[in-house]
């Protein structure tokens, strides 16, 4: 049976028959009389997630050992209905506690899927059921959400990652079908520098305060002689879980309307997408429709972003869909473009240069004016950890050995709260706010509004003011979504009073 067989028996596996029919099924046994939550046992449950570690094979000849959902990567396309409430059975089959977080929805705390917020653990060999609503509508996803420090097998370094879509109460249709695309690195190693880009972003102009205490702080740590901390390098990298060229090609036909959700399934890096001789018309970011439509030559996403496309296939040929960067893209992080009736070597040419401006897909009307603001200040300690860079938020950094920090943050229900967040390192963070979304209202010193998110991307020594409302009471967990910067210390709580 080919990987891409395999994989689609696994699906429909999952979808009709729970985990009984999947490969490890007497491990599945095992877990059932082991659940820890035992509510309803009796009625089966809309959906199975089951956490094993198994072989994957990204390439022939390329199988490794990681953890995924169902045995696959990515996990299962959930599809919920907004509104419409699921069950789930999260059966872990593995040695340690996971939790399953439901990024982007506004969901409960006892269902986020974060210890931090005090979401119970599916145990080791254990499960555990949950239930909730879905919503809102649109692109999300689900991943594990647990720290992993130097233990490059775990949290988001593993394969714990799968698309979700909601479907909205009315469907906006006008496509002729869809493409979810997963980008996903693996084999990850600890390296001393990275190559993290930065040119990309616009406006680019950075606060000279910030530069300057962010250079200071650095080059007193390097006058002590302490190296760089440590970042994370790969040495695979996949669409959908399978090296460029090795995956089944998106088959396409001349004048169709296909609609591309992509999802950046990254532990720490910033991707970017392009599809030559085709534009990306952007309707959705992180799942929230645009105020409108606009087209690009290119896509980049940090950590956990999402993006939906319109691409109309008006360029036959045999394509690759991939990476700007070319070593990376060499590696991996690609998919095949076919059009019906094209054969030949898939054709790689780069767009033409593009600065990504959140700010160009906002529109330029005034957002409402916050009740509240809340400042906070991101530092880096160069290597203070064991060699990894400690972050603090307004000099507190979220402790290592805490699930539940006293929160730093106070909330009251229905009230307009405005996140001012200066950056004072040279790194590009991904900002997620669980349980919520957000507003953009101030990107790099242009103000904006009606780009609604749950993670944005911060640049190096630059300002951002993002904006919410308070509706879903409960902790809530803000962080950077790059592992190896939430798992030391850049993390901090919400609390609702
Ligand atoms: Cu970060």
């Amino acid at each position: 049976m080919s990987c891409f067989d395999r994989r689609t028996f696994l699906k429909s596996a999952a979808a009709t028959a729970g985990a009984a029919l999947l490969p490890n099924a007497p491990l599945v046994a095992r877990t059932t009389t082991a659940r820890t939550n035992s509510n309803d046992n009796q009625s089966p449950a809309d959906y199975t997630l089951n956490i094993a570690t198994g072989p994957l094979e990204l390439a022939p000849k390329k199988i490794i050992s990681v953890t995924t959902y169902n045995g696959q990567f990515p996990g299962p396309l959930l599809r919920f209905r907004e509104g419409e409430q699921v069950t789930i059975d999260l059966r872990n089959d593995t040695d340690t506690p996971e939790q399953v977080h439901w990024h982007g929805q506004f969901v409960s705390t006892d269902v986020d899927g974060a210890a931090e917020e005090g979401t119970p653990f599916v145990p080791a060999h254990g499960s555990r059921r949950i239930s909730f609503v879905p919503k809102p509508s649109g692109f999300r996803f689900y991943h594990t959400h647990t720290r992993a420090g130097a233990d490059l097998d775990r949290g988001q370094y593993s394969g714990l990652v799968g698309p979700v879509f909601i479907e909205p109460k009315q469907h906006p249709g006008n496509h002729d079908r869809e493409v979810f695309l997963t980008l996903k690195e693996f084999q990850p190693t600890l390296s001393r520098g990275g190559d993290m880009p930065q040119h990309f972003l616009s406006p680019a102009q950075t606060v000279p305060s910030l530069k300057d205490s962010g250079e200071s702080q650095m080059k007193a740590s390097l006058t002590k002689a302490m190296p760089h901390g440590y970042e994370v390098g790969y040495d695979s990298f996949t669409i959908n879980g399978r090296m460029l060229g090795h995956g089944e090609p998106v088959r396409v036909k001349p004048g169709e309307r296909v609609l591309f959700h992509v999802l950046n399934g990254s532990a720490t890096e910033i991707r970017s997408l392009a599809l030559p001789g085709h534009t990306f018309t952007v309707i959705a970011m992180d799942g929230n429709p645009l105020p409108k439509p606009i087209r690009v030559p290119v896509l980049w996403l940090g950590t956990a972003e999402r993006i939906s496309a319109m691409v109309e296939m008006n360029h036959p040929g045999v394509w690759v869909m991939g990476d700007l960067d070319d070593d990376d893209r060499r590696h991996g992080m690609g998919t095949v473009v076919e059009y019906a009736g094209n054969k030949g070597k898939p054709q790689w040419l780069p767009p033409r240069p593009f600065p990504w401006n959140y700010a160009h897909f906002g529109s330029a009307a005034t957002s409402a004016k916050p009740d509240e603001v809340f400042d906070m200040l991101f530092e880096k300690q160069n290597a203070a950890l064991d060699g990894f860079n400690q972050w603090t938020i307004n000099g507190v950094a979220y402790p290592g050995n805490q699930m539940i920090a006293p929160p730093a943050f106070h909330l009251q229900e229905g009230k307009r709260y405005r996140i001012h967040m200066r950056n004072a390192s040279d790194d590009i963070h991904p900002i997620h706010l669980h349980r919520h979304t957000f507003e953009l209202t101030k990107y790099a010193g242009q103000s904006t509004s009606g780009v609604h998110k749950d993670v944005v991307m911060v640049g190096g020594y630059q300002e951002v003011d993002i904006d919410f409302l308070a509706k879903n009471p409960g902790l809530t967990l803000f962080h950077c979504h790059q592992q190896l910067h939430m798992d030391f210390g850049f993390m901090t709580l919400f609390t609702y009073a």
